[in-house]
C-alpha cells in the first residue's frame, strides 16, 4: 500500500497542479491513517517470537500454542501469533489454508495474559522497518540443522507445511543461528535471555513451536485466554438452538484409520500410560498415572453405546451430538434410544464448529488420547462444564473416580 501511494505521487509530478494537490492531500490522509496504525503497533524493544505451527493438525497446534504463549511470556517477548494451518487436501482448495487466529478466537483476549500481535500485522506494519529482507535470521537446534546440506542451515522451508507457510507469509530467511544445550522449559529461562538478548536478536523466528506436545500441566490453564470469536459463537449457538434440545450430551469419535494405526502402538503393552494427549486423563505424573487401555484410545461401538447410555441417563439428556473424524454410527446410536432422544451429527465444513458445539454441551465424552478432544476438555474446564472419557468412567468400580 505504501509503495503504491509513493508511485502514484511520483507519477503525479508531471500532471496538472490540481491533480497533484489532490494526490498530495490523499497521501497525507493515508499517511495519517498509517501513523495511527503505527502508534498502535509500536516496536517492542524486548523483541518477538515467531514460529510455524508446523506439527500436526488443530489439536496439536493448539497445544503448541499454549506452550508458545508461555514461552514468549517467559522471555518477555511479544508473541507473534501464527495462523492455524488447516490441511484441505480432501476438499477445495486442495492445499494448506492459513487461517488467522482471529477467525476462530479473539486475539485481544490473549493480551490479558501477555503481549501478542498477529503474524499478518507483524509482517504488514513492523517487518518492513524492523525485520526487513536481508536481516531475517532463522533460529533452530543444531540437531535440526544437521539435516541440511551444509549442516549449518535451519530447515525453515523444507517440505510441507514449512515451505507453504513461510511462502504464504512472504518470508525468505537470510541466515541461520544455531543453538544447543537448552530447551524451551522454564529451567533455561536465563540461558535464553543471556544467549539471545533482544538487542542483538530482536526476532527469534523458529521452525516449530517453542513448546512441548502435549501441553505441559502448568500451561493447561492458559486455555482461559483462548476465547471463541464472536462469529463462531453466533454460528454455533444457531446450530445448537436449531438442532439440539438441552440437555445434550456430546461425543467426540476419533476412529478414522490414522487413529486405528496410532492406537495399535498401545497393543504391545509397553507404551506406558503417556501416549499423545493421554496425560489429560491418566494424570501428568508418570508414577501415579492410571493405565491407558485400548478402549480409551479406540472405543468400539459397544463402549460408545455404554458410555452414551450412562451419561444420557445421568443428565436426562434430550439430545446427543456426534462429532467424528469419519463414521458417525448415527443409526446404531439412534437405536439405543429409540425415539426418545434426538441424535444429531452435523459434519460441519470446519472442524472448529464441531469443537464449539462439543464445548457447549451439558456433558462431553471425549477421547483421552486425542488432542482434539483435549482442546474441548480444557475449554469446558474453564467454565466448569463436566467431561468424561471413553473407557474410563465405569461407575461403581472402587479404584476409579466415578465422575471426572
Ligand atoms: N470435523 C471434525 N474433524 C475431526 C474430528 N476429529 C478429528 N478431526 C480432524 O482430524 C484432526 C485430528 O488431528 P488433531 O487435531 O491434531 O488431534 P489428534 O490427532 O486427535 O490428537 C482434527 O484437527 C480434525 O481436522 C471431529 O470430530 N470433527
Ligand atoms: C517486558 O517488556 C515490556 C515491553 O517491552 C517492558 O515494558 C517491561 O519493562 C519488560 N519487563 C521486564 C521485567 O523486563
Ligand atoms: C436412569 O436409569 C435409572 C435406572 O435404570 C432409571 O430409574 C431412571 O429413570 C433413568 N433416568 C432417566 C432420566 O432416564
Ligand atoms: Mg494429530
Amino acid at each position: 500500500m505504501h509503495s503504491g501511494i509513493y508511485d502514484e505521487t511520483m507519477a503525479a509530478k508531471n500532471e496538472p497542479l490540481q491533480l497533484f494537490v489532490l494526490y498530495y492531500s490523499l497521501t497525507a490522509i493515508l499517511l495519517q491513517i498509517s501513523l495511527t496504525f503505527a502508534t498502535e503497533l509500536t516496536w517492542d524493544e524486548n523483541g518477538y517470537i515467531l514460529y510455524c505451527p508446523c506439527m500436526g493438525r488443530f489439536g496439536n497446534q493448539a497445544d503448541h500454542f499454549l506452550g508458545s504463549l508461555a514461552f514468549a511470556k517467559m522471555l518477555n517477548r511479544t508473541l507473534v501469533v501464527p495462523p492455524f494451518i488447516v490441511y484441505r487436501h480432501h476438499a477445495p482448495p486442495y492445499s494448506n489454508v492459513h487461517v488467522p487466529y482471529s477467525e476462530f478466537f479473539q486475539l485481544e483476549a490473549l493480551s490479558q495474559y501477555h503481549r501478542v500481535t498477529s503474524l499478518d500485522d507483524f509482517m504488514k506494519h513492523l517487518a518492513p522497518t524492523h525485520w526487513p529482507q536481508g536481516q531475517r535470521a532463522a533460529y533452530c537446534f543444531e540437531s535440526a540443522a544437521q539435516r541440511s546440506v551444509d549442516k549449518k542451515s535451519c530447515p525453515m522451508k523444507d517440505g510441507n507445511p514449512f515451505g507453504p507457510f513461510w511462502d504464504h507469509v512472504g518470508v525468505e530467511f537470510d541466515r541461520s543461528v544455531l543453538f544447543g544445550g537448552l530447551s524451551f522449559s522454564a529451567y533455561h529461562q536465563s540461558l535464553w535471555i543471556s544467549k539471545f538478548p533482544p538487542s542483538g536478536h530482536p526476532v527469534l523466528a523458529l521452525p516449530g513451536a517453542p513448546a512441548q506436545f502435549p501441553v505441559i500441566e502448568e500451561h493447561v490453564g492458559l486455555q482461559k485466554y483462548v476465547i471463541w470469536a464472536e462469529g463462531m459463537v453466533q454460528e454455533g449457538q444457531e446450530h445448537i438452538a436449531a438442532l439440539l434440545p438441552r440437555p445434550y450430551v456430546a461425543i467426540h469419535l476419533r476412529i478414522a484409520s490414522d487413529w486405528v494405526n496410532a492406537c495399535k502402538l498401545l497393543q504391545s503393552g509397553d507404551a506406558g500410560p503417556h501416549f499423545m494427549a493421554s496425560p489429560q486423563c491418566v494424570g501428568y505424573n508418570r508414577q501415579t498415572a492410571l493405565p491407558l487401555t485400548m478402549t480409551m484410545c479406540l472405543p468400539n461401538l459397544a463402549e460408545i453405546q455404554r458410555a452414551l447410555k450412562l451419561w444420557v441417563n445421568k443428565t436426562a439428556a434430550r439430545s446427543v451430538y456426534i462429532a467424528t473424524d469419519s463414521e458417525s454410527h448415527l443409526t446404531e446410536i439412534q437405536n439405543i434410544f429409540k425415539n426418545k432422544v434426538k441424535v444429531v451429527c452435523l459434519k460441519p465444513d470446519s472442524a472448529q464448529m464441531d469443537l464449539y458445539i462439543l464445548s457447549q454441551a451439558d456433558h462431553f465424552i471425549g477421547n483421552c488420547v486425542s488432542s482434539f478432544s483435549a482442546f474441548v476438555k480444557r475449554d469446558r474446564d474453564v467454565y466448569g462444564r463436566p467431561s468424561s472419557f471413553f473407557g474410563m468412567d465405569y461407575l461403581g468400580e472402587s479404584n476409579k473416580k466415578d465422575e471426572l
